[in-house]
């Protein structure tokens, strides 16, 4: 298709409640939402890139300059047939890949309408729904926690995790344990540790985790290598499974044995699919990372975990459980199963609610 327009929009929708991880406490979310339009067809992208570079480098801030004064340039008035070709265009530009994300996805949206199938089905998806577990923010109490996790619990999301922190990470992870002894349990630092905390981690490897998520710094995959030797639960890497490069090391390192493929980490749908393919011949899992998306961001990332390899449980959960309204119709909804339909629509299968975009919407700029 040709990119005859371009829409960058700055959203900022309030969370029902404030999600707290290691790096911080994140009130609403915040995002960048591209969409192109050619040959009469338009497609929807969002880059959830919040004020502060807690989790990666990249800003709401930065990921507006970059796509505005680098990657619209690229992209406007030129035709694209492939993920693969537009990543060509934006090569030229190092990192931002929250940014190229937004920019690609809203691409794959637009091909995917043009050739009448969805975006699951463009990017080779093969299930018709999918498995998710929902990520429990940290809490005032213990009590707290387990009792924010009981109707995840009862409506049937298929694995638990927790997010901690120094200072609420062992007893957080037992209470969880004794609360729902049969639902797979796992907990996410977010770099918060280090080499010097292998005691806490001694201490978690003993309650059966399905596995640890990004103990260390986002840079240390020795590190992480060093304490996969050690554990028998399985480390998954997020921040530290940066791109394509730092998933091929970490795989050559033996850093992890999960991936969490986040599409907006690692550049974009292509790169993402790239990170599958490579994870499946390794024999590594992986499975679907979310960061508290609009519809827009949850539904390219439902559409990404239907591909064949993403068999452990998505970070995807309902609409309603994050926002008091969603930008798209239908929000999504997670059935009494634990799975996330796959939209069968053309490209991302559901429609934007553009007068609910417009009201959210803190800043716009028309290419
Ligand atoms: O590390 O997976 C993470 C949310 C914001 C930033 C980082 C992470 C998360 C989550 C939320 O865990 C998962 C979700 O979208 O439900
Ligand atoms: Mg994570």
């Amino acid at each position: 298709m040709k990119i005859e327009r371009v829409e960058m929009r700055h959203v900022r929708l309030p969370l029902r409640e404030p999600f707290e991880t290691s790096f911080g406490v994140e009130p609403h979310r915040s995002s960048l939402l591209v969409r192109v339009q050619g040959d009469g067809v338009e497609g929807w992208g969002e880059a959830p890139v919040a004020e502060f570079p807690g989790y990666g480098p990249e800003t709401a801030a930065t990921a507006w300059h970059v796509t505005e004064e680098f990657l619209v340039p690229r992209v406007i008035g030129r035709r694209f047939d492939s993920g693969t070709e537009m990543q060509l265009a934006l090569a030229p530009v190092r990192g931002h890949s929250f940014a190229k994300s937004a920019v690609e996805c809203a691409l794959q949206d637009a091909l995917a309408r043009s050739r009448r199938i969805s975006v699951a089905r463009l990017l080779g998806g093969v299930r018709d729904r999918v498995p998710v577990g929902v990520s429990l923010g940290v809490e005032a109490t213990l009590d707290a926690l387990v009792a924010r996790a009981r109707p995840f619990v009862e409506k049937g999301y298929r694995r638990l995790k927790i997010k901690i922190k120094p200072g609420w990470d062992r007893e957080p992870a037992l209470a969880m344990r004794r609360a729902y002894p049969d639902v797979p349990l796992m907990v996410d630092a977010n770099s918060a540790y280090s080499m010097s905390d292998v005691a806490l981690f001694d201490a978690l490897d003993a309650l059966g985790l399905l596995m640890i998520e990004q103990p260390f710094g986002h840079e240390d995959l020795v590190e992480h290598a060093d304490l996969q030797a050690r554990l028998k639960t399985p480390i998954c890497l997020d921040e530290s499974a940066a791109n394509v490069a730092a998933v091929r090391a970490a795989i050559r390192l033996r850093a992890g044995r999960i991936v969490n493929i986040k599409m907006g980490r690692v550049g974009g749908p292509t790169c993402a699919v790239r990170v599958h393919d490579l994870c499946r011949e390794a024999g590594i899992a992986v499975w679907c990372g979310g960061m508290l998306e609009t519809g827009i961001g949850r539904a390219h990332n439902v559409a990404l975990a239907s591909l064949p390899h993403f068999t452990l449980p998505a970070d995807l959960s309902e609409s309603a459980r994050y926002f008091h309204e969603d930008v798209v119709d239908p929000p999504f909804t997670v059935g009494a199963d634990g799975h996330v339909a796959v939209p069968t629509g053309p490209g991302i299968g559901v429609s934007v609610k553009l007068d609910f975009v417009e009201r959210i919407t803190t800043r716009k700029r028309d290419f």
